[in-house]
């Protein structure tokens, strides 16, 4: 979870594809270069060397494109001689990059609604340029940027797909924004927020590999299932995280969700086993006193 890009094990799944998440780095660089200054530097800001994350996706992503394409080219399926295959594979590579470039988007939009000052261990765009407007302006420019790369790929069954996601996104993070206690408190609406939170973009991003792939449907839906797991899980860990990282661990303040007022999976959990903490959730945590309250359950 914790993976820095000098980390090659042996058997370790992200040395399969280190070189080709090299190339996606430098491409998602090239994807932002724009003549208006200001985009430029948040651009780069963001896709500078060092400030990469963990590259989770593109890594998940291109993993996938392995296991499928040794799948399709068993011998006798295989296209005429390694044309097909770059082919298929640069394809491919540019679901990953498509698929980081909303993640990015979608991150400068979260911290400029949680007014966020850290993100990836430094200060987050919207606090170094002191400006939530540029990093609205710059999360848009990325998304738009995305986009041109997705129609280049001429499948409107891909586009549709991770056209759909950015509804998710943005539908998800709505839900958090507006739930009442009733729903904050439901478990079966944590999964569907988390669903569109995280786990769409991996999941159909993983189908659209599938599917970019030359893979059955039936295959494609496997892809979408192992996503959609490997999303939600993901962002329970994440959230768990919250609760028990440091802010060098994590690049970022911790405890942000519960000072936030988010009521995420450990709290749920929680108040299955302890229900006199529905009264402290139900009080808001904007009183420090009550955050500090509800962690003695945890
Ligand atoms: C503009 C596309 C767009 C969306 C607007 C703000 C918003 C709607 C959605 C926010 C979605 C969001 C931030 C979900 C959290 C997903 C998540 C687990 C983020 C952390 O991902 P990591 O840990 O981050 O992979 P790094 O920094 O490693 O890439």
């Amino acid at each position: 979870y914790s993976y820095s890009s000098t980390h090659k094990e042996q058997n370790d799944p992200f040395s399969l594809v280190a070189d080709e998440l090299s190339m996606v780095a430098n491409r998602l660089r090239l994807m932002v270069v724009t003549e208006v200054p200001k985009l430029a530097s948040a651009a780069e800001y963001f896709f500078k060397m060092g400030v990469e994350g963990k590259r989770f996706r593109p890594t998940v992503l291109l993993l996938m494109a392995t296991a499928m394409n040794i799948s399709i080219l068993e011998p006798s399926l295989r296209g005429p001689g390694d044309a097909l295959t770059k082919e298929l594979r640069a394809r491919q590579q540019r679901i990953a990059e498509i698929t980081e470039m909303i993640h990015v988007a979608s991150l400068l939009h979260d911290d400029v609604l949680d007014d966020a000052d850290t993100r990836r261990g430094i200060g987050s765009l919207n606090f170094v340029m002191g400006n939530k407007q540029l990093a609205v302006l710059a999360g848009d420019f990325l998304l738009s940027r995305a986009c041109v790369a997705l129609a280049s790929l001429k499948n409107t069954e891909v586009v549709s797909l991770l056209a759909k996601v950015v509804e998710h996104l943005v539908t998800g993070e709505t839900m958090q924004m507006t739930t009442t206690c009733e729903q904050r408190c439901s478990m079966e609406y944590y999964m569907q927020k988390t669903y569109y939170k995280t786990a769409s973009l991996i999941s159909n991003s993983c189908k659209a590999i599938a599917l970019l792939g030359g893979q059955t449907a039936e295959v494609a839906m496997l892809a979408y299932e192992y996503g959609k797991n490997l999303g939600l899980a993901y962002q329970l860990i994440d959230d768990v995280l919250d609760f028990t990282g440091t802010s060098a661990s994590l690049g970022k303040g911790s405890l942000s969700d519960i000072r936030h007022g988010i009521i995420t999976a450990p709290i749920l959990f929680a108040m299955e086993e302890f229900p006199q903490l529905r009264e402290v959730v139900d009080r808001g945590f904007d009183d420090p006193a009550n955050v500090d309250l509800a962690l003695d359950y945890l």
